[in-house]
């Protein structure tokens, strides 16, 4: 995989501001929940060192990856909303749902960027396997959902 060389919780502090007035939505599926979670605790944490305040994040969940597409137009289009997270882990199994899923949701979160001007950011983990999976959520890899809340950041001070 492309990340493997990488660890997903090191960045750069170029294009990183102050985002204490900015306001953050963050959409989670729950396939895959054991992982998932520890997206969404690395972005949320994240968001809070660099200085987000709380009530300035607003959390969601949908049942799995392929309905993040539709919930991050749905955070995208609220104008309270600088910008999006969509979160979620698609492991590759037996049949070619990974493949169905991985692709709709890759496109679909793009064409969200594009039609509201926003960012919203894949911080969707594809691998061919669980442990893969839990290598990137916090573990020797980093945190992809770290990753994912820095990508928002250095979007708004693009
Ligand atoms: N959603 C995920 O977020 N990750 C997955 O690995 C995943 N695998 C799926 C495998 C199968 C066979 C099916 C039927 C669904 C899977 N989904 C997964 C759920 C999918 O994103 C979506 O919520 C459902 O397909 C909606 O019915």
């Amino acid at each position: 995989m492309a990340s493997s060389l990488k660890n997903l919780s090191e960045y750069s502090n170029k294009n990183i501001g102050d985002i204490s007035q900015k306001r953050f939505g963050i959409v989670v599926a729950e396939w895959n929940s054991e992982v998932t979670d520890a997206l969404l605790k690395g972005a949320y944490d994240t968001l809070l060192k660099h200085g987000a305040k709380e009530e300035n994040i607003v959390i969601k969940t949908v049942a799995g990856s392929y309905e993040l597409s539709l919930a991050s137009q749905w955070l995208a289009e609220r104008t309270d909303i600088d910008a999006v997270i969509a979160l979620g882990c698609i492991i590759q199994g037996q049949t070619r749902h990974f493949d169905f899923i991985s692709h709709a949701v890759a496109i679909g979160i793009t064409e969200v960027n594009l039609k509201y001007n926003k960012p919203v950011i894949f911080g969707v983990l594809t691998t061919d396997n669980l442990a893969q999976a839990i290598d990137r959520s916090g573990g020797k890899h980093g945190n992809k959902g770290d990753e994912a809340a820095i990508t928002a950041i250095k979007m708004l001070f693009f």
